[in-house]
């Protein structure tokens, strides 16, 4: 009898038949999002589970699934699982870093630039059929990207690939704020200064955030920190919904504390704060920061080859390339 595992998302065709090759797979063509019911029943039984950012895995998840060996989360950020409670129980917890680095970086970019031009807002105008009725001087006037101040909250790999974007390609001045310093040479190379926090909002004409969501990251941007900011800068979120006050974001678009806010990532997504809907200068999009074809079929098949090799089938048996949790292989007690 194979072992038995669930993807509780719709996926690559390549990538269901290379875990069908080892496992019994339950997957979900159809990508209906379960209840949490739905998921407990589905994954009782299962020793391993390729999930997303969707579904929490936690201790009482884990509890009611004793035989679950294995969680291979399709994304970089794993705040989704309860890490210390699966360790705990012998679970072995794993990410999918490296791969999207870069179409993230690049996503962080477009958003950042599409947020500086007004780009949201004036394709809006267009589509309205408004055009007729616009001046010149003024008419969408935005902030420039090239040779401005550029902020970088988290400078972990998508921080950094964004420093060298910035710096190389568009003569950034780039600041970055971080828990933990650059080595010298890695800040040479990306081509980045490390400043205070209060450096980074009160200096930065663009400020992105890449930082992980942990109840530390918990609103590190909120009313007091928009304060701080400029009146013509902007904010940036490709990192997770919670780390901005998004209330106190939106009344600080409202006032024109700050210009306006690109953000990918919400507090409660998919429900975005009602008063971010209606404002004009932000720009919304659906969580999309790794979603190139490549890089989720990428991401998918790094899943796949962790899931394969947690629970000891194929090349890699026993040595998950990307662990999140590694003591568990050891036995380590936590
Ligand atoms: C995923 C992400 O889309 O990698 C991450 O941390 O946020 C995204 O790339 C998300 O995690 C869905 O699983």
């Amino acid at each position: 009898m194979r072992p038995a595992v669930l993807a509780t998302r719709a996926t690559f065709p390549d990538v269901t038949a290379r875990l069908s090759q080892h496992f019994e797979l339950e997957d979900n063509p159809t990508d209906e999002i379960w209840s949490r019911e739905e998921l407990l029943r589905r994954l009782r039984g299962r020793v391993g589970v390729m999930s997303t950012g969707t579904e929490r895995i936690d201790a009482e998840l884990l509890d009611a699934c004793p035989s679950l060996k294995a969680v291979c989360n399709v994304g970089v950020g794993y705040n989704n699982i309860d890490v210390a409670a699966c360790t705990s129980r012998g679970v072995l917890v794993t990410n999918t870093p490296d791969v999207l680095t870069e179409t993230t970086a690049d996503f962080g970019f477009a958003l950042m630039m599409a947020t500086a031009r007004r780009i949201g807002e004036s394709e809006r105008f267009v589509r309205r059929g408004e055009w007729r009725k616009t001046g010149i001087h003024d008419h969408f006037v935005g902030g420039d990207l090239f040779g401005a101040t550029l902020g970088i909250l988290g400078m972990g790999r998508i921080g950094r690939a964004i420093a060298r974007r910035a710096a190389r390609g568009f003569d950034m001045q780039v600041i970055y704020h971080n828990r933990s310093r650059l080595p010298a040479n890695l800040e040479a190379e990306v081509g980045a200064r490390y400043v205070d926090k209060s450096t980074l909002l009160h200096e930065s004409d663009h400020l992105v955030l890449v930082l992980p969501y942990s109840k530390d990251s918990h609103h590190s941007i909120g009313a007091a920190e928009l304060a701080q900011m400029q009146p013509h800068a902007t904010l940036t979120n490709i990192a997770r919904g919670g780390i901005v006050d998004d209330a106190a974001l939106a009344q600080a678009l409202r006032n024109g504390t700050i210009a306006a806010a690109g953000l990918d990532v919400f507090e409660g997504e998919p429900d975005v704060h009602p008063e971010l809907l209606s404002l004009p200068n932000v720009v919304l999009t659906p969580h999309i920061g790794s979603a190139s074809r490549k890089t989720r079929l990428a991401m998918a098949m790094l899943a796949a080859d962790n899931l394969i090799a947690a629970l000891g089938a194929g090349e890699r048996a026993g040595k998950p390339p990307t662990a999140v949790n590694p003591e568990v292989l050891r036995g380590a007690k936590p």
